[in-house]
């Protein structure tokens, strides 16, 4: 069985959730450009920046809920600020100074893994651990679509499907792996690939965070009923590079990159929720204030 189509989805985030949802992406892309600028600076090592992936990040984060436990990759920094992973805590590791940065038990959210695929069995192992505890709390995996070409990826999809873990993989396909474009990592979606393993899933697009947030609200309820895994595959953009050490302009087509840019989805919904009258100046301004004071305090710790 697959999970229904798009347009069947029947969580909605009401008015609330979708000012939140805007919030979220608005702090995550300032606390992200912040780090770029920082890292330019010389004040980071290294950023991986998650600019173009922040619908999917925050549609997928606020859908399955505080009580989930998050296995992340590397590139998940709007979902880590949501889970209350503070902008300092979130940058310091770049900087060298902390070998994680977070409590991950009292988040719920994992150290970030740079080794990958690696959390995909260390999320599914959790799963199965907790169940066996006598808990039952849904775990959530983060992966991009070139750590789904190692080989622990396909294990772990296996030992969730057999074990019936109740594990939601989600996967941000932007397209690359570093320089590597994913039409040449893979002949089919992720999704289906999934299904080759009996485990259900769904693609769907990840420009709008209300599209992700629906399907995955009705994904991570699926994994609660059933106690099986699913897995959602969400399409998104790279804005930047791979990383503050890549320079995409290299190989990848400038066009491709304008076309990443031009559907930004931070500002797309910022322009929407302001056109159905569910945001106003005011309440834009007030987030800005709060992202630029963010912002000053990381540039202070770090410069
Ligand atoms: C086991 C392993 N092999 C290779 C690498 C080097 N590496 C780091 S990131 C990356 C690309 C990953 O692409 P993807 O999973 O699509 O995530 P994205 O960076 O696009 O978010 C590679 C090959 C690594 N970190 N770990
Ligand atoms: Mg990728």
């Amino acid at each position: 069985m697959v999970l229904q189509a798009e347009t069947e989805y029947g969580t909605d985030p009401d008015d609330d959730t979708r000012r939140s949802l805007l919030r979220h992406m608005l702090v995550a892309r300032g606390v992200d450009e912040e780090a770029r600028q920082l890292q330019k600076q010389g004040a980071l090592d290294l950023w991986l920046s998650c600019q173009g992936q922040e619908a999917a990040q925050v549609g997928s984060a606020l859908a399955v809920g505080p009580a989930a436990t998050v296995f992340p990759s590397y590139r998940e920094h709007a979902v880590a600020l949501l889970r209350g992973v503070t902008p300092d805590e979130l940058v310091a590791q770049w900087a060298g100074r902390t070998f994680c940065g977070w409590d991950p038990r009292r988040l719920r959210f994992f150290p970030y893994t740079l080794v990958l695929a690696a959390q995909t069995l260390h999320g599914v192992g959790y799963a199965i651990g907790q169940r066996l505890q006598g808990r039952d709390d849904l775990v959530v995996v983060y992966m991009g679509d070139g750590a789904t070409s190692e080989g622990d990826m396909s294990e772990a999809l296996n030992l969730a499907a057999v074990e019936s873990a109740s594990v939601l993989f989600i996967c941000q396909n932007n397209g690359w792996a570093i320089s590597k474009p994913a039409g040449e990592q893979m002949r089919t979606s992720v999704a289906e690939r999934a299904r080759g393993f009996g485990i259900e899933s769904v693609r769907v697009p990840g420009q709008d965070p209300e599209t992700v947030f629906s399907a995955c609200s009705r994904a991570a309820a699926q994994v609660r009923a059933e106690r099986a895994p699913c897995l959602v595959e969400i399409p998104v953009g790279r804005i930047h590079g791979h990383s503050t050490s890549d320079a995409q302009e290299v190989y990848r087509d400038h066009e491709d990159i304008a076309r990443a840019r031009a559907a930004d989805p931070v500002t797309a919904y910022a322009a929407r929720l302001s056109g159905l009258g569910l945001v106003d100046t005011a309440w834009l301004d007030a987030v800005d204030a709060e992202v630029r004071e963010l912002r000053e305090r990381l540039m202070k710790e770090y410069v």
